[in-house]
């Protein structure tokens, strides 16, 4: 017996050290790459170690994969586990801004107290594999890869990227030289770098990716809403070319469905179809895109976005005034500006007209804002009838409304029952009263209101062509017209995607150099293994300038650069990668973390690929998600990784929030300024009562928890089991310090139960026998199903059971503490030495049980009169309803229930409940 033991009281903090100790000294979780057991790789999103250090919400999600891991080590699976660092990024920048200090040195700081807090929660993280995004010899293979972006083009028939080597070059263009094949190859390239219109925030002084500006129009990253859309010479990745491939892959995946469907709709596939118009007057043709290309009978306009490049050429004379003044005056706006938060249409006449391709009707172009020029085409046809926006721009404009469906009201139902002629009561139930439809109807038809839902078409024929689509319901008109358009060749169908190229690049200091040189004569250079890393150079002001230029431009040294062959003179690119790359393949680099001389070798990337769990939050659904799919793709389709998707499984853990404090007015009052008096809340100063909501962690209500205060009070394995009893994992849970003292005395009571009492090899009873053997199997299976909230509380019924005994038998003792050793580590390699075994427990194989013996003898059974409970009877396990009838009915108990009567009905529910009706 230890001495903790002998005295009873559990000593958390020796025993923890102590464990913590061993594991690093005994290299206890090193994997090796051997193929002699099934091999398990488990990922956490690796955490921006920022200054702040751990909060409670980290070992959420790493105490939950830990505990996985330590349950598949002892299921006999060959375990990756590892952590790193996602350390490249703004506050360290910052930082560096106010105080001189190197970023790589707060850093490192931050890194060092990252690792100090994980490693006393007693992760079992192999360390030797720990990696840094911003360690030159880590950044040297991001570069690398994006070179291979940069070299790589995507095979539209094949659906695949490949080699830019393998481009097919013309004949003409070939003719013409090195320069003119560099130029041709410019469009394919994965990666590029051109001028384009992109957010800029004006408070971080970067540029930001289209995912990063939220929907209200603010920066996610310092929540200003100081973000316009700026022309700058930017690195951008073609993303939208593997849109197809990244939908498709979403069906293989054991991810949540509401992550996929997030994906699905961030890349926002639509199937439409492009129709060309004529332009009176003009040689040119005017391109639209439209989903609804049935609906061509009822255009009765067309909006060019204020960007398009014909505005300007057909625009008249008469008008030219106006319409310069409105595209100046949209270029002030954002898009959001211009379609969401906008609160009325706004637009201008061009002048001229375009000639309607199916019934030669001559209809006007109008230029208008809340057509986007980076969408589809920039140029719609308007279908007020049947499209609010246009409705509503049709409406403010006076241009007619034409209605070319007949709108099917008692079937189709219309995603919006707003109707304009309908009052207040009949919009809230009015839509199942036949007048109330009947009227919508006529409205429709009278073209006053827009009706979206299906009907039938009417007036959609050209008597002169002989073409209609009238009577046809929307599914058949669709078919119909595109057939027409592309037999005609007028038109044809399209599909187009949400997703926009990646912006790629930020004007930062901190993060990764691009491997990038331009020539004097404007063409570039990608730089080859053999000449990276591209060390980010030493700076003394990290001020990035307010003309969008990174803080690189001032490093004159490492700026220029003449080829030491040619003599060649050039300039490096000053951007900086954008957070993301790092994290977009760091899962790779942990299979092989010290490999100098590739990013992984193939053997072991083909040994551990792909992860088998990815636990992480879900904010990171769209960004994160989506870029390191992508990059995955292209590493597979080069043949350097061997799997199509990165991530199997994805598992979200829920938000861990906290309690906080409101008055009345709704405004929120931080926790150290609130007093409990008897389950309520009232303000310590002035009295006025609070009420308790459930919020996110924060500074300023002053309710943040950090795991160090959990740990020194409690010990890391009560930390661990709290946060894991809390709830399911995936649900948001406020936190409560009162619930660890719980978990505490539950480890205390195991100690005492192990350790403190004689342990025997004596036989068990029946009922013991049952306990322990439906202990395991509840907890074996819900911690493969991660329902780790409910192995707790069964292993909670097993102390129960077993706390009774005074001599505590020992095959009882071992298995627990087996399986209780993934969630509580450190206290069961102390109970299994206690026990008498020198090795850890962490190998130590799962136990088994014995389905027979995990149903007990007897069940006691709910019975109930009428639906009222009255008794409850033991009874033997396993009666049929019959059975359980003919025993329930014989006791006498239910006789003097039932006062001798014969029931009407019994109702019985094996292993549960009889009910009777009198
Ligand atoms: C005529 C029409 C009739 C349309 C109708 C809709 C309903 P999604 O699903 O988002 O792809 N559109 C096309 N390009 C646009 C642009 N650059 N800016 C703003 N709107 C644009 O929607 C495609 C529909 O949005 C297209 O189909 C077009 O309006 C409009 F009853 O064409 B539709």
């Amino acid at each position: 017996m230890t001495e903790a033991a002998r005295d009873n009281e559990y000593d958390f903090n020796a025993v923890e050290l102590k464990w913590q100790a061993y594991w690093q000294d005994h290299k206890t979780f090193k994997t090796f790459d051997t193929q002699d057991k099934p091999k398990f790789y488990v990922l956490d999103m690796f955490p921006y170690p920022s200054g702040a250090g751990l909060h409670v919400g980290h070992p959420e999600g790493y105490t939950a994969t830990d505990i996985f891991c330590r349950y598949k080590r002892m299921a006999g699976f060959n375990v990756l586990h590892p952590m790193g660092w996602d350390a490249f990024g703004l506050p360290a920048e910052q930082y560096a801004i106010k105080t001189g200090t190197h970023p790589a040195i707060t850093t490192q700081q931050n890194c060092n107290n990252f690792r100090r807090q994980i490693m006393r929660l007693g992760l079992s993280y192999d360390w030797d594999r720990e990696i840094n995004t911003t360690d030159p010899k880590y950044y040297k293979w991001t570069q690398w890869i994006f070179s291979r972006l940069y070299n790589t083009f995507f095979d539209e028939r094949q659906q695949k990227g490949r080699p830019i080597s393998e481009l097919e070059i013309p004949a003409d263009v070939a003719a013409k030289g090195p320069l003119a094949i560099e130029e041709y190859r410019k469009p394919f390239r994965l990666a590029y770098f051109a001028e384009a219109k992109v957010w800029f925030c004006d408070h971080c002084r970067t540029v930001c990716a289209n995912e990063e500006v939220l929907n209200d129009g603010s920066h996610e990253k310092c929540g200003t809403k100081n973000v316009h859309k700026v022309g700058l010479k930017q690195w951008q990745l073609r993303i939208p070319l593997y849109a197809e491939r990244l939908l498709a892959g979403l069906d293989t995946l054991d991810w949540p469905e509401g992550i996929k469907e997030m994906q699905r709709n961030w890349i926002g596939r639509s199937c439409g179809a492009e129709v060309d118009f004529e332009i009176q007057g003009h040689a040119e043709k005017l391109r639209v895109y439209t989903t609804r290309p049935d609906t061509l009978f009822g255009a009765t306009y067309m909006v060019i976005a204020p960007e398009h490049p014909l505005a300007k050429v057909i625009c008249t004379e008469a008008q030219r005034e106006a319409v310069d003044a409105y595209i100046r005056q949209a270029s002030l706006k954002s898009d959001l500006e211009r379609t969401e938060l906008a609160k009325e249409k706004t637009g201008v006449f061009s002048g001229a007209y375009g000639i309607n391709p199916v019934n030669g009707t001559a209809i006007p172009i109008w230029i208008a804002d809340y057509v986007l020029t980076g969408y589809g085409t920039g140029a719609i046809m308007a279908v007020p009838a049947h499209d609010t926006r246009d409705f509503a721009f049709a409406q403010k404009f006076n241009i007619p409304v034409i209605c070319i469906m007949s709108p099917d009201v008692d079937h189709g139902s219309p995603d919006d029952t707003a109707f304009f002629c309908m009052s207040k009561e009949e919009m809230t139930q009015g839509w199942k009263d036949p007048a109330v439809r009947a009227k919508v109807k006529e409205a429709v038809l009278a073209g006053k209101e827009c009706w979206t839902a299906d009907g039938a078409y009417i007036q959609s024929e050209n008597s002169a062509t002989g073409f209609s689509v009238n009577g046809c319901k929307k599914a058949e008109g669709i078919a119909k017209m595109l057939g027409y358009l592309t037999e005609k060749k007028i038109g044809c169908e399209k599909v187009n995607y949400k997703l926009r190229d990646w912006l790629f690049s930020r004007q930062r200091y901190w993060g990764e150099p691009f491997p990038i040189i331009h020539w004097e004569d404007g063409s570039l250079s990608v730089l080859e293994a053999d000449d990276l890393p591209l060390m980010l150079p030493e700076l003394t002001a990290y001020q990035p300038s307010a003309t969008g230029e990174s803080p690189l431009a001032n490093a004159t040294e490492w700026l220029n650069y003449t080829c030491p062959k040619t003599g060649r003179k050039g300039r490096r690119e000053t951007n900086t990668m954008p957070q993301w790359a790092g994290s977009c393949w760091y899962y790779l680099r942990y299979i092989d973390p010290d490999n100098n001389e590739r990013p992984w070798a193939p053997e072991k990337e083909k040994y551990w690929m792909p992860v088998d769990l990815y636990v992480g939050g879900a904010e990171h659904a769209v960004l994160h998600l989506l870029y390191s799919r992508f990059w995955h793709k292209v590493l597979f389709d080069l043949g350097l990784v061997s799997t199509d998707e990165p991530f199997q499984r994805l598992f979200n853990q829920g938000l861990i929030l906290a309690f906080a404090y409101e008055d009345d007015t709704g405004s929120l009052v931080p926790s150290d300024e609130m007093v409990e008096r008897d389950g309520k809340f009232f303000h310590v100063s002035d009295g006025r009562e609070l009420h308790q909501i459930v919020a996110k962690m924060s500074k300023s209500l002053k309710n943040v928890v950090t795991p160090d205060e959990i740990v020194n009070e409690y010990g890391a394995d009560s930390l661990r089991m709290y946060e894991m009893f809390m709830g399911p994992l995936d649900a948001a849970k406020p936190w409560q310090t009162a619930g660890v003292e719980g978990i505490y005395k539950f480890i205390k009571r195991v100690w005492r139960m192990i350790a403190c009492t004689p342990v025997d090899a004596i036989e068990m009873t029946r009922e013991q026998t049952r306990v322990l053997h439906a202990t395991i199997k509840k907890v074996t299976e819900d911690t493969q199903g991660m329902s780790f909230n409910t192995a707790i509380s069964q292993m909670m019924i097993f102390t129960n059971e077993f706390s009774k005994c005074a001599v505590m038998p020992r095959e009882a003792a071992e298995k627990f503490t087996q399986i209780l050793a993934p969630y509580a580590p450190h206290l069961c390699e102390e109970l299994w030495a206690t026990l008498g075994h020198t090795e850890t427990i962490s190998y130590v194989p799962w136990p088994t049980f014995d389905e027979k013996l995990t149903v007990a003898d007897e069940v006691e059974i709910l019975v109930q009169l009428c639906g009222k409970p009255k008794v409850r009877l033991m009874m033997p396990n396993g009666l049929s309803a019959p059975e359980l009838e003919k025993q329930v009915m014989a006791r006498e108990e239910v006789q003097a229930l039932i006062e001798g009567k014969t029931p009407k009905k019994i109702i019985c529910v094996p292993g549960r409940l009889v009910n009777i009706i009198a």
